[in-house]
């Protein structure tokens, strides 16, 4: 049976008095349910939508640490969820969908499966569509700028973790202008206590090496989704590793093109392929 809170609980996970829960309760703002004794009682999912939809932090996951043990242990179904989130993505709000996904965090999807498992396999799917013609250029965008919206409003909500002291400077080369997975490498570091210098997509060469000289950062992230002039990408990133050497920096090259060209030896550090490998990577190297 679905377990159920009191008022008193309730403001003990919202951190707020428990007469505020009793009035968003007969407001209708947060869903509750009257037991034949006329005591408020509420779900999990009204008050974890609650928490979402009005920006009240659940205090310590304590409502998850009773509720959701068993769910962490359990394998999270991620075609079903890619599935659920590309319907919100071409028929829902930008509220759903960020509803969703912060959702999904709080019943145990952590930040880099939010990533490698859920973001990556959508978008997929969504150049599969494209490709096929069964979505327009048009659709496309537009559910790229959604996810886009909702994981800058996503980060907003959670609580990242203390500053390592760290700096990553983030860029895509020239020309390519994917930027949702220089966002999620961006958006990932950040949570994990970095600070980062976010260049954006389309950055010339020159610019790279001026901003590595200027921040001075720990590490250097160049994201590759397409590459169409082999030797000239080769030779500009031979340029950007020679500068983040020079400056103490380390240099990792990632993106869906890093799949189809892996002769990059003496041009970067690291080839990484994902937010998982990533991870490992700043372990191995800061012990962050
Ligand atoms: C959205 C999208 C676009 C949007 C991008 C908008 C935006 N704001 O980002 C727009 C419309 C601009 C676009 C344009 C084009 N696109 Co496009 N696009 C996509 C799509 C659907 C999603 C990309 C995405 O956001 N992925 C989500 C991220 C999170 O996943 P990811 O890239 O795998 O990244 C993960 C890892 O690789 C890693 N990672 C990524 N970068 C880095 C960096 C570091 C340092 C590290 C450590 C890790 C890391 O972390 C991520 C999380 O796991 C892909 C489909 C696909 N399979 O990826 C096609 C796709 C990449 N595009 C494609 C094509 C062909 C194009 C165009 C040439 C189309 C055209 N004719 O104009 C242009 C090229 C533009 C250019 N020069 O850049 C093809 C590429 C085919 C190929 N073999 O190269 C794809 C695969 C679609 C397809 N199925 O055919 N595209």
């Amino acid at each position: 049976m679905e377990s159920t809170f009191s008022s008193k609980q309730v403001a003990e996970f919202l951190g707020v008095n428990e007469s505020s829960v009793k009035r968003w309760a007969d407001s209708g703002m947060l869903g509750c349910y009257k037991t034949p004794g006329g005591h408020r009682k509420f779900k999990k999912n009204d008050i974890m939508l609650f928490s979402s939809k009005y920006s009240y932090e659940l205090k310590n996951n304590i409502l998850l640490s009773r509720e959701s043990a068993h769910i962490k242990e359990k394998t999270l179904d991620f075609e079903k969820i890619k599935n659920v989130l590309l319907l919100k993505l071409f028929k829902g709000s930008d509220d759903e969908i960020l509803d969703y996904l912060y959702s999904l965090h709080l019943t145990g999807l952590g930040v880099t499966d939010l990533y490698d498992n859920v973001i990556g396999r959508t978008m997929k799917s969504i150049g599969e569509m494209w490709k096929k013609k069964e979505l327009s250029i048009e659709q496309e965008h537009i559910s790229t700028s959604k996810i886009t919206k909702a994981l800058i409003r996503f980060h907003g909500k959670l609580e990242p973790k203390l500053k390592n002291g760290l700096t990553a400077f983030c860029g895509c080369p020239e020309k390519e202008f994917h930027e949702l997975p220089l966002l999620s490498v961006n958006n990932v570091l950040q949570y994990n206590g970095w600070n980062t210098i976010y260049a954006g997509v389309n950055l010339p060469v020159k610019s790279f090496i001026s901003g590595i000289k200027m921040y001075k950062p720990d590490l250097v992230c160049l994201s590759a989704t397409i590459i169409e002039d082999k030797d000239k990408f080769k030779s500009s990133i031979k340029r950007i590793f020679d500068t983040a050497k020079d400056s103490g920096s380390h240099f990792i090259i990632g993106g869906y093109a890093v799949h189809s060209f892996s002769d990059v030896k003496g041009c970067c550090d690291s080839l990484i392929l994902s937010i998982a490998d990533l991870l490992k990577f700043t372990k191995e190297k800061y012990s962050v």
